[in-house]
């Protein structure tokens, strides 16, 4: 298993009722939490891929009481893993071994928010759907969405980098995250909670907390640039017969729909399949017929005629060039809401169906379905392999599924997923992060001096490397053996 590739470092203490007195003594009693069943879900992640041994669970109600707790464990060499909404993918929310879990979900309150600007300061642990009911009722959006959103943190979002449905159109959140408040690993709290669009003064630190999974520090607060909600927003879901068509379709969309595109999404056949099959409530949307690929395009503009017309003009050009076969915008909020849950929803019929290798694939636009039929013809019968994903980002989600963990299957797939994906110029995790999974595979992405580097500003940070352990770098070069 993941957890016996690295050893629990000899480094670290483990915990004594001391510890668990000092504990009560900075949160209260109910926030320090050793009952079982609690354990148990924070312990396994949302695939139940992952399960670490934690006894203990923080549930900090303050960026002081973060920053007692880190204080404390840095002195006493205990080791941290900063939970959000644990929806994570790549194994880096849960605990390898005895990590004292820090869960945000106490740290949900909105801050302020800035009518003009649309600049929202809120709390680490607030969950991102919260945030756009929030937003909604204001006349804004969240820059992101995923399918997570019912569960997972703006915190978690921010140190995964997430990327999602809307990247297409807002971008990364290294673009939209204003401001952090960041907790360091020895306690000590580092204010960049800035709410400007513009600020050139000396080195932009917030960024390197975006994205690095909780081993640089914890979020508690967050400074977000959210878009104004636009009257008018349609939805199409398209069918093509092949790949080429897709990419064709993205070329053509992108200058015809222009300024209002939104969202560019693709699915292949096997995915459709698989979300209905196991999820319910999805209907085929073109009856019986089946095609091999299908495409979600959502546009978001201000004016709902216009918008309309251009998508509806785009389609029927689409269909007379035969770009695409078929093609439907859904005529209401229920349907569109069905639209998506297919897209959305293929996570979790995948769990349903059982075992799952993902690989969180960037890879040029061009080859990025070629790596999806290499796989296929590599494991024949013995896996379901399904390829879908931001393809308007270029992000391909190549997931095999399979009844149940298989070492020969695995075999098949890695190093192979790996080093077709190095060769190609790609990248191993667009945007899920490497979190346990990938630790020690970050070499096919990056170079040696660059892990170095990276590696230097750990240890600088985190000395003691208390923070998320055996994530996102290769152990080796942070824990002594
Ligand atoms: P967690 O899973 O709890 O944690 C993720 C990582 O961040 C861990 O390393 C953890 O230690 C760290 N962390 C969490 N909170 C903090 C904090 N406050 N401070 C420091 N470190 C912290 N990802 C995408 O990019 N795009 C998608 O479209 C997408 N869709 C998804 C759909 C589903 C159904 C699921 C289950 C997951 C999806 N994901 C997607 C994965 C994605 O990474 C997460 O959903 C989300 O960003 C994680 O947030 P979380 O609060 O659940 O974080
Ligand atoms: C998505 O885009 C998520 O649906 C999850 O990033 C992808 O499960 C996956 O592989
Ligand atoms: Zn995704």
């Amino acid at each position: 298993s993941a957890a016996t590739k690295f050893p629990r470092s000899p480094a670290f203490s483990r915990i004594t009722s001391e510890d668990i007195y000092h504990f009560k003594e900075i949160l209260g009693e109910k926030n320090v939490i050793q009952d079982e069943d609690r354990l148990s879900t924070a312990n396994s992640d949302w695939m139940k891929k992952y399960r670490g041994s934690s006894q203990l669970l923080l549930a900090p109600g303050s960026t002081e009481e973060v920053s007692q707790i880190l204080h404390y464990c840095d002195s006493r060499y205990l080791a941290v893993v900063p939970q959000g909404g644990n929806t994570g993918l790549v194994g880096g929310s849960v605990p390898v071994y005895d990590e004292v879990i820090v869960n945000m979900n106490r740290m949900d309150k909105i801050v302020s928010f800035d009518q003009i600007s649309g600049i929202l300061v809120c709390e680490a642990g607030c969950i991102l759907e919260n945030v756009g009911a929030f937003l909604a009722n204001e006349g804004f959006i969240m820059p992101l969405d995923l399918g997570a959103k019912g569960s997972c943190q703006i915190g978690g979002n921010v140190s995964t980098n997430a990327g999602g449905l809307r990247f297409l159109r807002y971008g990364s959140l290294h673009g939209n995250i204003l401001g952090l408040e960041v907790v360091l690993a020895n306690g000590s709290v580092l204010d960049m909670l800035g709410t400007l669009r513009k600020d050139n003064t000396g080195y932009d630190l917030k960024h390197l907390f975006i994205g690095s999974e909780g081993t640089l520090g914890i979020v508690t607060k967050v400074s977000v640039l959210t878009p104004p909600q636009l009257a008018s927003t349609n939805l199409a879901l398209l069918a093509c017969r092949d790949y080429f068509s897709c990419q064709k379709l993205l070329f053509e969309a992108r200058r015809a729909l222009g300024e209002i595109i939104s969202a560019f999404e693709f699915m292949d056949c096997h995915s459709m399949e698989m979300v209905l099959k196991y999820l319910e409530g999805v209907r085929n949307p073109f009856s019986s017929s089946m095609y091999d690929f299908y495409v979600l395009i959502e546009t978001t503009g201000s004016d709902e005629a216009s918008d309309k017309s251009k998508l509806e003009a785009f389609l029927g050009r689409s269909m007379e060039n035969g770009i695409i076969d078929d093609g439907v915008i859904a005529q209401d909020m229920s349907q569109t809401m069905s639209f998506w849950r297919m897209r959305e929803g293929i996570t979790e019929a995948l769990v349903k169906a059982g075992a799952v290798y993902k690989y969180d694939l960037s890879i040029p636009v061009d080859k990025l379905y070629d790596i999806v039929e290499e796989m296929r013809s590599r494991l024949g019968h013995s896996a379901k392999v399904l390829g879908y994903g931001h393809l308007g980002d270029s992000n391909l989600h190549l997931n095999i599924s399979t009844a149940t963990y298989d070492e020969d299957i695995f075999a098949k797939i890695e190093p192979f997923v790996y080093e077709w994906t190095a060769k190609n110029k790609g990248s191993i995790s667009a945007e899920h992060g490497l979190g346990l999974m990938k630790a020690d595979k970050i070499y096919y992405s990056k170079t040696p001096e660059a892990v170095n580097l990276m590696a230097s500003i750990k240890r600088l940070l985190d000395p003691k490397g208390i923070l998320n352990p055996y994530k996102v770098l290769p152990p080796s070069l942070i824990l002594p053996n």
